[in-house]
Parts: structure tokens; C-alpha cells; sequence
């Protein structure tokens, strides 16, 4: 009865907000634990409402549920009684068995998610969008050949950002075939310091990529002419220009085209990687791209007004709200993991932190650092952090920015062999 109770409960935008513990002073205890313990306190809450407002009805049929022990009626019953559980049962079914998708140890949490995201899905039935699909943090290597070819395609697409936000209208590149459709994410790109790059921009390669004007490509990790390497390219058309990539960093591209602020903040923002020479290897490497989105109307255009307020909907990594804390990024134990971090903006800061772990090593924007637990990444400045996380755990990651965090600026890093959630939480 209470598994299926707590599993009845809405969940809505503002009690998911809370939950998050976006108030806490630094230092708390992670996330999760203390996500359980406020959940704890709300199903206990809404099982007892639910157990005095069943009692009456359990009593007038008592005799129809001694009869229904075998459990059959008790289940159509509970089926007819409670319109919500079904949706939330079987997204959460769908979300569990999702090719692709890292589900450890966060069942519940992905099927709380999913409930929200079916609310809000509600509220923008009218608007086709593209269904989410988790993005899968993992670096993805260096291209073959001596020259490195970047095939950068834009497309105009709608999709959401976030499961608590109506559908909105992104503008976004694709790489070399890869395109993070349901999410607001650009690809990332990666060479080795010293690479030849050859960059061909395509502005809507096909009518399925929903171009409807100029953009460009603005590459910070190249030192070319930006009045020939960075012009306005006509829907349809494909400009391309090369460079060597000489200094190590972690980059920012985005379109160039004018108004430059509608443009970055509707989401044609990426990463641009320029590993170092004889950086040691690491046994995990991961992307995670920081990001504001300004909706406007629920699958129209993104919103110029925010963005001049400076005001974001929804800060995510990798273009989706919370989407690693719902669905861990899962590591080994005891072995170094690396992070590759760029802020994209268009235009707040960031202060992305480990809770629970200490970055041995940091390298941001040129600068080494060590024994750091935040790094400061002011808009378009990108760097990687090391870690190793010696105890099995769940260890959030979060813009510490926490007025931005509750945004969705958050995740998690998790251990392989991670503890189960505590007892009486409903994950
Ligand atoms: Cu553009």
C-alpha cells in the first residue's frame, strides 16, 4: 500500500525545488540524503492522508477486500482510485528499460523525474517536441587523419530543457553526425594541441535540420581573421575555414551572427577541446558543458527580454536539467576521473563544485591549481578538474552558485558499488 501511495503523489515543480536543498549553507551533506529525508517526511505525511481518507472505504468494503486477498481487485481498485499512478508506473517502466540509458541506482529518482515531466507535458500538450534522451557524458576521442575535420551543422529544433519547463525552440550544432536532439546541448569537439583543424560550417544541411536564417561559427580556440573566418553563412549554405590548434584549452564556439545574445542564449553554444601534450591518462573523462536557456513560449522562440535581464529558466549540463542527478554519471572507485568543463553562458558565472570530494588537480584557462574545491568559470572560460573518489557514494556536482543550481545546474557522480538508498525513502 505505501510503495503504491507514495507513487501516487504529484509531484509539482515547487516541492521538487524544495526537495533539492538548494538553501543549504556549503558543506551539508550531499544531495541525495537529504532529498530522501524531505521525501521521507512528505510521503509519511501523505500516507497518513491517505490511509484516513482510504479508512472509510476500506471499512463499507471489507468484505470485497477480504475477498480480493489474492491481490487481483485490490490492484484494479487501487488502478480506478488513483488516475496518476499508471502514467508515473509506466514512465518509470519506459525509463528503466531505455537503450543506452546509465540506470544505476537511480530508478526512483529517473521516475520521479519522469512524473514531473509528464505534468509539464500536460501544460504544453499542443507542442510537438523531441523526446529526451540522456547524453552520454562520456569525452569522445580525437578524429582519425593528420587533418582533424569538423562537420559542424546547424539545426533549429524543439525539444525540452527541462522536465519541469513547457517545450521551447533551440538552435543548436551538430558535429560530425551527432546531434543531442531532445536536449539543448551542442557536440563537442576534441583535438590534440598541434592539430591541423579543418572546420566546415553547414547552416542546415537538409530541410529536417529547421533553418530558417544566417548563423556562424565564432571558434575561440583558433587564431584566424574573424571577419573571413567567422561570417554570416546563409540557410543552406556551408563555409569552411582551417587552423592549427596551438594552445591547449578547453573552448568555447558559438554563432557570431547578429543579435550575438539571441543567438548564444537560444543555445548555439559548445565546446571546443584542445588536449595538452603528455597529459597523463585518466581512467574516466567526461564533458560537461554549462548552459542558461531563456524560454519564451512553450515551443517558440527563446526569450531576447530574459536574456538581456540576465534571468535563465534553466541553467543545465549538457542540455538538460538535472539530467545526472536523476541518472548518475557511475565511475570506479579509487580511480582518477576527469572533467572537462567549459561555462558557455551566454552570461553568468559559474562555481562548479564536487560535494564530498577535492579536485587533486585543476588546469583553467592556463592556469595549474591543486587541492582546489571550486573552480570559477566566468562566461566562455572552460577547464578540467581531477578527482579520485575513494569511498563507494553518491557524489553530487553543482553549479555552487545555488540561485543558479536550483535551476538545474546539477548532478552526480556515483561509485560502481555505490550504498542502496536509505530505508523509508521513496527512491
Ligand atoms: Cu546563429
Amino acid at each position: 500500500m505505501s510503495t503504491v501511495a507514495r507513487h501516487r503523489r504529484p509531484r509539482s515543480t515547487k516541492s521538487r525545488q524544495a526537495r533539492g536543498g538548494h538553501h543549504r549553507p556549503p558543506g551539508s551533506p550531499p544531495l541525495d540524503p537529504l532529498d530522501r529525508r524531505i521525501d521521507g517526511r512528505l510521503d509519511e505525511r501523505f500516507d497518513a492522508e491517505t490511509t484516513r481518507s482510504s479508512f472509510a472505504i476500506v471499512l463499507a468494503g471489507f468484505a470485497v477486500l477480504m475477498a480480493a486477498i489474492a491481490g487481483v481487485t485490490v490492484l484494479v481498485i487501487g488502478g480506478e482510485d488513483s488516475p496518476g499512478e499508471t502514467p508515473v508506473a509506466a514512465v518509470a517502466s519506459a525509463g528503466t528499460t531505455m537503450p543506452g540509458m546509465d540506470m544505476s541506482g537511480a530508478t526512483g529518482a529517473t521516475a520521479a523525474g519522469a512524473a514531473t515531466a509528464s505534468t509539464a507535458a500536460g501544460a504544453a500538450k499542443n507542442v510537438a517536441f523531441e523526446p529526451f534522451q540522456r547524453v552520454d557524458p562520456t569525452l569522445p576521442p580525437v578524429p582519425p587523419g593528420p587533418v582533424k575535420h569538423f562537420r559542424v551543422e546547424v539545426y533549429q529544433h524543439v525539444t525540452k530543457v527541462s522536465p519541469d519547463e513547457p517545450p521551447t525552440e533551440v538552435w543548436s550544432f551538430g558535429v560530425n553526425g551527432t546531434f543531442y536532439r531532445g536536449t539543448g546541448v551542442s557536440a563537442p569537439m576534441v583535438v590534440n594541441v598541434g592539430d591541423k583543424v579543418k572546420m566546415t560550417l553547414v547552416n542546415g544541411g537538409s530541410k529536417a535540420m529547421g533553418v530558417t536564417m544566417p548563423h556562424s561559427i565564432d571558434l575561440h580556440a583558433a587564431e584566424v581573421d574573424p571577419g573571413e573566418a567567422y561570417v554570416d553563412v546563409a540557410p543552406g549554405k556551408t563555409h569552411s575555414f582551417s587552423f592549427v590548434a596551438e594552445h591547449p584549452g578547453v573552448f568555447m564556439y558559438h554563432c557570431a551572427t547578429q543579435p550575438i545574445l539571441l543567438h548564444t542564449g537560444a543555445g548555439m553554444v559548445g565546446m571546443f577541446i584542445v588536449k595538452p601534450k603528455n597529459l597523463p591518462p585518466s581512467h574516466h573523462e567526461f564533458w560537461l558543458t554549462q548552459q542558461e536557456y531563456y524560454l519564451g513560449e512553450p515551443g517558440g522562440m527563446a526569450d531576447l527580454a530574459k536574456m538581456e535581464a540576465e534571468q535563465p529558466d534553466v541553467i543545465a549540463f549538457n542540455g538538460y536539467a538535472d539530467q545526472y542527478k536523476e541518472a548518475p554519471i557511475v565511475v570506479d572507485r579509487g580511480h582518477r576521473v576527469r572533467l572537462w568543463v567549459l561555462n558557455a553562458g551566454p552570461s553568468k558565472w559559474t562555481a562548479f563544485h564536487v560535494i564530498g570530494s577535492i579536485f587533486d588537480r585543476t588546469m583553467v584557462e592556463g592556469v595549474e591549481g591543486h587541492d582546489a574545491q571550486t573552480i570559477s568559470l566566468a562566461p566562455s572560460q572552460g577547464g578540467y578538474v581531477e578527482l579520485t573518489l575513494d569511498k563507494e557514494g553518491t557524489y553530487p556536482f553543482v553549479d555552487h552558485s545555488f540561485g543558479d543550481m536550483i535551476k538545474g545546474a546539477s548532478g552526480a557522480l556515483q561509485t560502481t558499488n555505490a550504498p542502496p538508498p536509505m530505508p523509508g525513502s521513496s527512491h
